[in-house]
């Protein structure tokens, strides 16, 4: 018998608390879910389901946890932990992604067809502006990950001329793709409409700087739903204040819920959405824990495992 622990505050436990017992019996495991804030024997605990910024920062009493599983795809709150030695995986679940592909074509559209600008009040002028199609539109995704290469695909079927850039080289089908310094300012450059989908390390923080916003060509639109301190925000708002950026829709911010007196909240052409983007769905993530917890006991390489040194 196996023991699972949830760890850490969270509205939805109750659903996993259901979800996943039924999920590991139905794959032949037999475990103890257990919802605690401080679990006897600590040590006896397999693997921790972690939710993110949960009020667990000490993960040393958990000498045979066999994992950490995140809930989320994002794993900066709990990648530089240096009491969590055990492997740790993050989330890679198709309910999120398939979430993700929705808002991103969503806002893309959006600002693609001018939907706000011709939605048709009676007091304004009756103009009819013919808006582009997809071909015309070259558009950027930085980070080619799971969710990058998901939403690229689903733009590149639009019709978007797709670029995208990573950390090392791809081959995606339907997509140009670029890395390296060089290949960011070739993505930069050709942006009508810029997609951050990085996770949040070292290396990603305000990596769209003052610099970088400027090699976006004029009246670019800016989509964010990485994570807020991949953008210099005072940078940001001077390029919406100049002109040169159109708009930003930023879903994921430095300090969330955004503070009630950020500048972001005044602006005309930032649109805040409050991290929605997607979100884990139990009823799919718990086959993805499920899988990892199997492996586990098989001794088979774990799904998603987080390269700590690289923080993502
Ligand atoms: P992945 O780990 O699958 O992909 C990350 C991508 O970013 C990879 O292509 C990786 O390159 C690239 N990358 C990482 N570091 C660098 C770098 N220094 N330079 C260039 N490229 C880099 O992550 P996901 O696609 O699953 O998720 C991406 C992020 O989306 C999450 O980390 C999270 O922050 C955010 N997110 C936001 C949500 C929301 O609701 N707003 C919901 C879910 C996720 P390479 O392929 O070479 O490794
Ligand atoms: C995630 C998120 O990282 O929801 O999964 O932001």
């Amino acid at each position: 018998m196996i023991r699972v622990l949830l760890s850490g505050q969270r509205m939805d436990w109750e659903e996993y608390g259901e979800l996943l017992p039924a999920a590991l019996t139905d794959a032949g495991i037999e475990a103890e879910v257990i919802r605690e804030r401080a679990p006897r024997s600590p040590e006896t605990i397999d693997y921790i389901v972690y939710a993110p910024w949960s009020d667990m920062k000490d993960f040393s009493p958990f000498t045979g946890a066999k994992a950490v599983l995140n809930l989320w795809a994002g794993v900066e709150d709990v990648v530089t932990n240096e009491t969590l030695t055990a492997p740790l995986a993050r989330m890679v679940d198709p309910g999120l992604t398939a979430g993700m592909v929705e808002w991103c074509v969503a806002h893309a559209l959006r600002h693609h067809l001018g939907i706000d600008r011709d939605v048709c009040r009676r007091d304004a002028a009756w103009d009819p502006c013919v808006p582009p199609i997809a071909r015309e539109r070259p558009l950027t995704i930085l980070g080619l990950g799971v969710l990058g290469c998901a939403v690229g695909g689903a733009l590149s079927d639009l019709g978007f001329p797709v670029t995208g850039w990573s950390r090392s080289g791809k081959d995606v089908s339907g997509m140009t793709c670029l890395s390296g310094e060089d290949g960011l300012v070739e993505a930069l450059r050709m942006a009508e409409l810029l997609i951050l989908l990085l996770p949040l390390t070292p290396a990603t923080e305000e990596l769209m700087n003052a610099e970088r916003l400027t090699f976006l060509p004029k009246g670019a639109i800016l989509i964010n739903p990485g994570r807020g301190p991949l953008i210099d925000d005072d940078a940001l708002l001077a390029a919406l204040d100049s002109g040169h950026i159109a708009h930003a829709t930023l879903d994921v911010f430095r300090e969330e819920p955004l503070p009630r007196d950020h500048p972001f909240w005044a602006h005309p052409g930032i649109t805040v959405t409050p991290h929605i983007a997607s979100a884990t769905r139990p009823d799919t993530a718990v086959g993805v824990l499920v899988e990892n917890i199997r492996r586990g006991e098989a001794g088979e390489p774990l799904l998603h495992l987080v390269d700590r040194f690289r923080g993502y």
